[in-house]
């Protein structure tokens, strides 16, 4: 416990709990779902640190019946001994002293940073209560914490001959605005650490229904698997995943690829297992191997003619999904949204290793290389055509011109921070929209039906469809490199789709485009959902909405059955008169808007590739498990 010698840097663990507690968003993001969900996080990277030292191989977690949750792993425990100079337990140290938790642990590589990292004090605080449990010298000791403050001392309680510790807690609901827990979320957490944490067992049981549900995640692939998964609904053009690691003094590298016959890239980096969305030199360095390596192997081997020029990186990287995952002792996390690499060492090491390795491979495996190298040669005519046909419209081209598409109705208002935009399903949705908006600051554009489906067009397809050109036009801000921030016409773009499938299913391609070519747009959180009702019901003069299946329910339970109510179900927004659908979903003063986040790109990917991608068998499974679950990519 050397390391706790009271040093100037340490000054923050004086900062009490009751600043977690009055400010909880600045520890954890937000009060919504997103950090609800970051309370559970925060503890398993705790326990995943443990992996990471070598000492954890189990990791469960437990949605309990009262919404509390529990993590439980087999590592070393929390040190129990009393710390000098604090006159109280490493355990309590640990969860109620604010960056406490780095303090312990020494050396070995850590989840710290990102959006996670804050330590479990902060858990503690934002929790009704918290129980902790360790196992450590054949003995078990437990302690209880209420919004942070300990209501009792570390006690032993018994013997045991195994070794761990066992956190469950209750997010406090005077700080939530929702404590459900979404264990698709959670799962999908454990599955990628899983991936990241080759041989590493996790464990979901969800008790909270009368019948459990348990997900169980190991992959002895590691991040092999994950490529796999990555294409699991994609042809990949060579069988075997390419796979290498490296290990240099304070740098573990571990780089897993593979082809797919599609035009996307699907490239996720990790450091210390935090995603960094945001990239960085890890990203980089991969990159840049990339291109070069492939550069030099098809021009050696003469598939490349001296006089033409070289193939760009982001042909070489067309179809390709990969995993870069690198463990490094000292990550410095940047960026808005601390997800992304800055540690210089990085970019070198990833660029050596994958430059000498990818050239062994290509030179050892011919057969996989030439199926690799005439991809990219075919990314690259494609793309060159592409770009002629691109520069002799330039002049003309509806990215450049100020006509708006016909069909838009725009709003009077010229600041952009006060205007919005919704892209409507159908004309006859859309005609009711223009008559219900209040067009100082409301602009309606129909889109008709389907829109056309990215996923499986190049970009040159995909900008020549009138709906998609009717709303890059519209919003003014181009695709792509082209892409400018600065020029939406519109601050809000408000998707607003039929409750149903086909509602559902247009929305998902518009977020595809959205996300797929417009990606800042979604992160500069300009896109939403509009939430029409699905009920309405009157009685006497009273006319109430219900926008959910549950919220019906329990608008029945409340008004009187003998009253004589008239119940309208919407199916669609063509059923509702300009004056409901104000009422009810465009005035900012009733309506509700869901923001569209990429919290998880990954999650995000997987879904769009489903939905969208060649293969039939997946998307109507999925279609059909989130039929009556419109929402189901609201987080
Ligand atoms: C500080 C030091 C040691 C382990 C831990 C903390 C630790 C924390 C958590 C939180 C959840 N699970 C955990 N497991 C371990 C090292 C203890 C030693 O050297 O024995």
């Amino acid at each position: 416990m050397k390391e706790l010698d009271y040093t100037a840097k340490d000054i923050t663990i004086l900062e009490g709990l009751e600043a977690v507690r009055k400010r909880p968003s600045m520890y954890i993001g937000s009060t919504g779902p997103r950090g609800l969900h970051h309370l559970i996080y925060e503890v398993i990277d705790n326990s995943i640190d443990e992996a990471l030292a070598g000492y954890c191989k189990k990791i469960e977690v437990y949605l309990l019946s009262d919404g509390s949750v529990r993590v439980v792993d087999d590592g070393r425990g929390i040190p129990v001994e009393n710390v000098p100079n604090y006159g109280c337990t490493a355990v309590e140290i640990v969860l109620t002293k604010l960056h406490a938790g780095a303090k312990f642990g020494g050396s070995g590589y850590k989840v710290a940073g990102g959006l996670h990292g804050v330590g479990l004090s902060v858990v503690n605080a934002l929790s009704e209560w918290l129980e902790v449990e360790v196992r450590r010298d054949n003995k078990k000791y437990r302690q209880r914490f209420e919004r942070g403050e300990p209501v009792s001392p570390l006690k032993e309680c018994g013997f045991i001959n195994s070794r761990g510790t066992t956190i469950t807690f209750l997010p406090d609901s005077l700080i939530f605005e929702e404590t459900h827990i979404n264990e698709e979320i959670v799962c999908q957490r454990l599955k990628e650490m899983a991936f990241l944490n080759k041989g590493l067992y996790l464990t979901l049981i969800d008790q909270r229904l009368k019948e459990e549900k348990r997900y169980e995640f190991c992959f002895n692939g590691g991040i092999i698997d994950f490529v796999k998964h990555l294409n699991a609904n994609k042809d990949p053009i060579h069988e075997k995943v390419i796979y290498f690691e490296s290990q240099a003094k304070d740098m573990h590298l571990e780089v897993a690829m593979q082809y797919n016959d599609g035009y996307l890239e699907s490239i996720y980096s990790f450091a210390n297992d935090i995603n960094t969305q945001e990239g960085g030199t890890h990203l980089s360095g991969f990159k840049a191997a990339l291109t070069r390596t492939i550069n030099d192997y098809t021009r050696a081997k003469g598939f490349l003619k001296e006089k033409e020029e070289n193939l760009s990186g982001e042909d070489t990287r067309e179809g390709l999904a990969a995993i870069i995952s690198i463990k490094l002792k000292n990550p410095q996390f940047e960026g808005q949204t601390k997800t992304k690499l800055g540690n210089t060492e990085a970019r070198s090491f990833v660029e050596a290793v994958v430059s000498t390795k990818l050239r062994e491979f290509l030179e050892e495996n011919p057969n996989e290389a030439r199926l690799i190298v005439s991809k990219i040669l075919n990314a690259t005519r494609a793309r060159q055509a592409a770009r002629k046909a691109r520069e002799l419209v330039r002049r003309k081209s509806f990215l450049e011109t100020t006509t708006l598409p016909g069909k838009l109705a725009d709003c009077a208002c010229q600041d952009p921070s006060k205007a919005e935009i919704f892209l409507v399903e159908g004309d006859s949705a859309g005609g009711s929209a223009k008559q219900a908006r209040d067009r100082h600051f409301q602009a309606i554009l129909p889109l008709k039906g389907k829109i056309l489906n990215v996923e499986k067009a190049r970009i040159n397809k995909i900008l020549s469809s009138q709906e998609i050109q009717a709303i890059i036009t519209a919003l003014g801000t181009g695709v792509n490199e082209d892409f400018n921030l600065s020029s939406a016409r519109y601050h809000k773009a408000i998707i607003m789709t039929d409750a149903d499938v086909d509602g559902a299913h247009i929305r998902a391609l518009i977020l595809t485009f959205f996300y797929r070519y417009m990606q800042p747009l979604i992160e500069a959180g300009f896109v939403y959902i509009a939430q029409p009702p699905l009920y309405r019901l009157q009685y006497d003069q009273t006319v109430r909405y219900a926008y959910s299946e549950k919220e019906m329910s329990e608008l029945l339970k409340e008004v009187d059955q003998k009253k004589g109510i008239t119940i309208q179900r919407y199916k669609g927004l063509g059923e509702m008169n300009p004056t409901q659908l104000w009422e009810t979903t465009m005035d900012p003063k009733r309506r509700t808007l869901l923001k569209v986040t990429i919290e998880d790109a990954i999650m995000a990917d997987e879904i769009f590739s489903i939905l969208m991608g060649d293969k039939v068998e997946p998307r109507r499974e999925f279609i059909q498990r989130h039929a009556k679950d419109v929402r189901f990519l609201d987080i």
